[in-house]
């Protein structure tokens, strides 16, 4: 005996509408997934976010009271949102940080690595922070063979320049970190491989800044990131 199924017009119309959104959602986490650092165009259209935003008080996060406008960009905590997800919030620990709160990220594990993504108060002109440092502390959960990547990307002036930090967190302890903003810290365009910045590149930059960037994603696999303790200090004042 055959069983006629009827196939009702809603169901018609519904079929092509699902497999647009399965196809929008394989390329999202396709984009997710080439586990390359943010490419520059990505940067700068990103760049016109910041330009009317915030103002400045201190540059510096500690994070006791929340978030302190941190976000996410990358695969930590939803790993279908692609590289620029600009507001994707970090969750937040008010007593797991370097003392006092944290905020922190779950990586799902897509691969690449994810980011955190400063908030406006540290853009803008930052000549200022020339020949200073920047300075952050990493605790990571759990600790495992680390990936290498950029851990620092700063863009701005039509420039995406990008630096390794130094040896990645080997334990689940808070690391700290500081990163000259000068080119004897090996900054380099677009990757860890491109060509090196010059003084003159890194000054204008930092004249113009308009993203910030700090690596929250060490190890291949599911792990989850903290950040605390972020600053940036003219020269003469860094640790
Ligand atoms: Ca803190």
């Amino acid at each position: 005996m055959f069983r006629i199924h009827r196939t009702t017009p809603s169901r018609r119309k519904a079929k092509p509408v699902l497999l647009i959104s399965l196809i929008a959602l394989i390329a999202v986490w396709a984009y997710a997934c080439d586990g390359t650092a943010p490419t520059e165009s990505a940067v700068v259209a990103a760049d016109a976010t910041f330009k009317s935003q915030g103002k400045r008080p201190r540059l510096s996060s500690t994070f006791d009271k929340g978030a302190d406008g941190w976000t996410i960009a990358g695969d930590g905590d939803d790993a279908m949102t692609g590289w620029w997800p600009l507001s994707l919030q970090p969750s937040y620990d008010p007593a797991g940080g370097n003392p006092g709160g944290a905020v922190y990220a779950v990586d799902r594990g897509r691969g690449g690595a994810w980011f955190w993504h400063a908030p406006p108060k540290f853009l803008g002109n930052r000549r200022g922070a020339h020949r200073g440092t920047l300075e952050f502390d990493i605790r990571i959960e759990p600790a495992g063979p680390t990936n290498n990547y950029a851990d620092v990307v700063l863009a701005g002036a039509g420039l995406t320049l990008m630096v390794d930090a130094g040896p990645e967190p080997t334990t689940t302890q808070w690391t700290h970190y500081s990163v000259r903003l000068d080119a004897g810290a090996g900054w380099r365009h677009r990757d860890l491989w491109g060509p090196r910045a010059t003084e003159e590149e890194i000054r204008a930059v930092l004249k113009d800044l308009t993203v910030l960037l700090i690596r929250g994603e060490f190890i291949t696999g599911d792990d989850t990131g903290y950040l605390d303790n972020v600053r940036i200090l003219p020269p003469g004042k860094g640790t």
